[in-house]
C-alpha cells in the first residue's frame, strides 16, 4: 500500500522506545576539571574562537558534569526510557592512552549511570562524539590508523567500568562528518583541509575502530554482560531535483558517498566499500596520476570483520537536500568525487541553522532507502531534532517533532520498516559546534547567563511527554 499524501498519526508498536540524547563536549563543561586533558574541540575554541559563530565554547556549556542530577530529573519528568550520551574521552583516559585512567572520570560516568537507573531511565552510551584527545591528533588522529587500536583500549575501559550496567553501546557518532568536515572540508575539529585524501583516511581508521570495538565487545564482554552494540550513521535524504536520469543518478551517488560509505561495509550482504565510491575514487586518482586510489582498500580480513558487525542501525536524521549531477568543489576533494551539487526548495521551512530545513517526508523516504539497500535492519532513530533562535514557546520544534515522527509510523506501518527506537535530538540547549550557542536545539531551554545553568522545560518538551505517554498520537486518520 503506497500513501502519498495525508495524515497517519495513531500509535507505535508495542515495544518502541523513545529517548532523548546530548553529548559530552555539547553540555559538560569542567573542560580542565578533575584531570581533564585537552581535546580537538577544545584546542579549537581555545585558539581559533573566530570560527565559532559567538566567539563561545564549552568551557562550561550546561554544565552538566556538576548538574548531572538535573539532568536526570527533567529526563525523568519527560517520561522517557532511555538517555543517550556520549563519554569524554580525555575526562576517562587524560593522556589518551591506557596508561592513565582518571578515578574522577570515571566516578562521574559511574554516578550518571546509577542516577538513570535509580530514576528508571536505562543508559544508551555513545563512546565517541567527535572530541578526540589532542595528544592523538598530534599523531595525526584519525588518518593515523593506530587510532582504530587507541579507540579499542577506550572501548575496552568502558564496557569493563560500566558494562555491568550499560546494555546499550554506540561506538562511533557519525564518522562522515567526523571524517570529512574534520579532515576533508577543514571546517570541524581538528579543522583539517586534507581534501581528497584526509576524509578517506580518516573514515578507514573509524571504520576499523568500530569493527575491533564490535569483536572486543562481541567476544569478551557480551557473554557476562548480555547488551548490544552498534554505529550512528548520519545522513540527509537526497532528493534529485529533476527527473532527469543524470540527477537520479546524482542523488544515488550522494547516498552512496554519504551514508554508503559507512553503511555498505557494515550492513551490505557483500560487505566493502560501495562498488560506485571504489569505481570513481580510484578512476579520479588514477586521471590524478596517483599509484594507487585515495580511497584505501579494504583487505578480505576487515571486509570480514566489518561485514554484520554492528547489532542495530543508529540513524541521525534532520533534513533533506536537493541534488543534481554537477562538477563542484576544490580538486580533488570528497565534493569533488561525488560530481553532485546540492540546493534546497525554497518552500521547505527554515529554522535556526541554515542547513537545517523542514522536510518530514524525506525521513521516510531515507528509512525507505534503508530497508532496500540494507535488507530491512533493525534501526534505532539516535538523533532526530530541529533548532531556532530560542524561547519556550517552540511551536515550530512541536510541528516538526509531530512530523518527523508522524512520517516514520508511515514507514513502521505502511511500509514494512523495522524502526525499534527514536531518540530527539536534544534534551538541552547545548554548544552547537561551529554555531556555538545561537543555535538551540534543546526540548529543555538552559540560561546560559545564569551560573545555575537553570534548565527549564519548553512546550515540545510537554508535546514529547505526551506522545510518549500514549505511545504516539491519540488522533489517528487511517488512510
Ligand atoms: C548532529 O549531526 C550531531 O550528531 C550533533 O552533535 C549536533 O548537535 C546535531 O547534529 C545538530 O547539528 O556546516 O552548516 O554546512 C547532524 C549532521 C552534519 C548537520 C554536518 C550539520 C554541517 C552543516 N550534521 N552539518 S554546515
Amino acid at each position: 500500500k503506497t500513501v502519498e499524501k495525508g495524515f497517519y498519526y495513531g500509535t507505535f508498536p508495542e515495544g518502541f522506545k523513545f529517548g532523548t540524547a546530548t553529548s559530552a563536549y555539547q553540555i559538560e563543561g569542567a573542560w580542565n576539571e578533575d584531570g581533564k586533558t585537552e581535546n580537538i574541540w577544545d584546542r579549537l575554541v581555545h585558539q581559533n574562537s573566530a570560527v565559532i559563530a559567538d566567539g563561545s565554547n564549552g568551557d562550561i556549556a550546561a554544565d552538566s558534569y556538576h548538574k548531572y542530577k538535573d539532568d536526570v530529573k527533567i529526563l525523568k519528568e519527560l517520561g522517557v526510557e532511555f538517555y543517550r550520551f556520549s563519554l569524554s574521552w580525555t575526562r576517562v583516559l587524560p593522556k589518551g592512552d591506557v596508561s592513565v585512567i582518571s578515578t574522577e572520570g570515571i566516578q562521574y560516568y559511574n554516578d550518571l549511570i546509577d542516577e538513570l537507573l535509580a530514576n528508571g531511565i536505562m543508559p544508551m552510551v555513545t563512546i565517541y562524539h567527535w572530541d578526540l584527545p589532542q595528544s592523538l591528533q598530534d599523531l595525526g588522529g584519525w588518518t593515523n590508523e593506530i587510532m582504530a587500536e587507541y579507540f579499542e583500549d577506550f572501548a575496552r575501559v568502558a564496557f569493563s567500568n560500566f558494562g555491568d550496567r550499560v546494555k546499550w553501546w554506540i561506538t562511533l557518532n557519525e564518522p562522515w562528518v567526523q571524517s570529512v568536515l574534520g579532515y576533508d572540508f577543514g571546517w570541524d575539529a581538528p579543522r583539517l583541509n586534507l581534501h581528497g585524501v584526509g576524509g578517506y583516511l580518516s573514515g578507514h581508521t573509524m571504520l576499523k575502530a568500530h569493527a575491533l570495538a564490535f569483536h572486543l565487545y562481541d567476544k569478551e564482554f557480551r557473554p557476562s554482560q548480555k547488551g548490544k552494540i552498534g554505529i550512528t550513521l548520519e545522513s540527509f535524504w537526497m532528493e534529485p531535483k529533476t527527473s532527469d536520469p543524470k540527477d537520479l543518478e546524482a542523488a544515488e551517488r550522494a547516498l552512496q558517498f554519504e551514508l554508503g560509505w559507512f553503511a555498505h561495509p557494515i550492513f551490505s550482504k557483500n560487505g566493502d566499500y560501495p562498488p560506485l565510491m571504489k569505481q570513481i575514487i580510484g578512476e579520479n586518482s588514477k586521471k590524478e596520476g596517483l599509484k594507487r586510489s585515495r580511497l584505501p582498500s579494504l583487505s578480505s580480513k576487515w571486509i570480514e570483520l566489518l561485514k554484520g558487525s554492528s547489532d542495530f542501525f543508529g540513524l541521525n536524521h534532520y533534513t533533506s537536500y536537493l541534488v543534481e549531477a554537477d562538477e563542484n568543489g576544490q580538486d580533488p576533494s570528497w565534493r569533488r568525487d561525488t560530481r553532485c551539487k546540492t540546493s534546497v526548495n525554497p518552500l521547505w521551512p527554515e529554522t535556526g541553522s541554515p542547513w537545517l530545513k523542514v522536510v518530514p517526508w524525506g525521513f521516510r523516504k531515507l528509512l525507505n532507502w534503508i530497508k532496500k539497500e540494507y535488507n530491512n535492519p533493525d534501526v534505532i532513530v539516535t538523533e532526530n531534532g530541529v533548532s531556532d533562535k530560542g524561547g519556550l514557546a517552540d511551536k515550530q520544534r512541536v510541528a516538526y517533532i509531530t512530523e518527523y515522527m508522524n512520517e516514520m509510523l508511515k514507514a513502521i506501518k505502511l511500509d514494512g520498516c523495522n524502526i525499534s527506537a527514536y531518540t530527539c535530538w536534544s534534551l538541552l540547549d547545548n554548544f552547537e559546534w561551529l554555531g556555538g550557542y545561537t543555535q538551540k536545539f534543546g526540548i529543555y531551554s538552559v540560561d546560559f547567563d545564569d551560573p545555575e545553568r537553570r534548565r527549564t522545560a519548553k512546550e515540545s518538551a510537554k508535546a514529547y511527554s505526551t506522545i510518549i505517554k500514549n505511545n504516539g498520537f491519540l488522533k489517528c486518520q487511517d488512510i
